[in-house]
């Protein structure tokens, strides 16, 4: 079944939306398999966001995801790598539809609320890089068929 990353950065911990983001995903009805509150290094910082290295806003991104705790998750269900991306919105607050978490909660790109993975591979890549093998929980629930 797919998998995707997702992270409420910094901001939406400070701001107490860790619920809110988790009830979202939880009542569309993807399953939750890993999630934790953790601080996120520089340099696992540098290797999540090295697809910007080169980008002028590279050392601000490195600089706000260390800047406080993360609670970083792992959604699994049928399309939720494209469906997550939908429900969070474009990565521009101030582009992204109501009714999106950016779209509700952001205000400016620097500080957008979430993170979610934006393909297979990269989820499979970020996956990796933030969560150990038996981190992640094989269950099932027994909803599952209604959905
Ligand atoms: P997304 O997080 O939607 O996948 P991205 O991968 O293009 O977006 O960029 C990663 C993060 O970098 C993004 O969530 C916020 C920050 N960012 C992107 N473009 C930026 C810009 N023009 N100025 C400042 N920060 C930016
Ligand atoms: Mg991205």
């Amino acid at each position: 079944m797919e998998r995707t990353f997702i992270m409420v950065k910094p901001d939406g911990v400070q701001r107490n939306l860790i619920g809110e983001i988790v009830q979202r995903f939880e009542q569309k009805g993807y399953k939750l398999v890993g999630g934790k509150l953790m601080s996120i290094s520089k340099e696992l910082a540098e290797e999540h966001y090295g697809e910007h290295k080169d980008k002028p806003f590279f050392g601000e991104l490195v600089s706000f995801i260390t800047s406080g705790p993360v609670f970083a998750m792992v959604w699994e269900g049928e399309g939720v790598i494209l469906t997550a991306r939908q429900m969070m919105g474009a990565t521009n607050p101030q582009e992204a539809a109501p009714g999106t978490i950016r779209g509700d909660y952001g205000v400016q790109v620097g500080m957008n609320v979430i993170h979610g993975s934006d393909s297979e591979e990269s989820a499979k890549r970020e996956i990796g890089l933030f969560f150990k093998e038996d981190e992640l929980i094989d269950y099932n629930k027994t909803i599952s068929e209604w959905i």
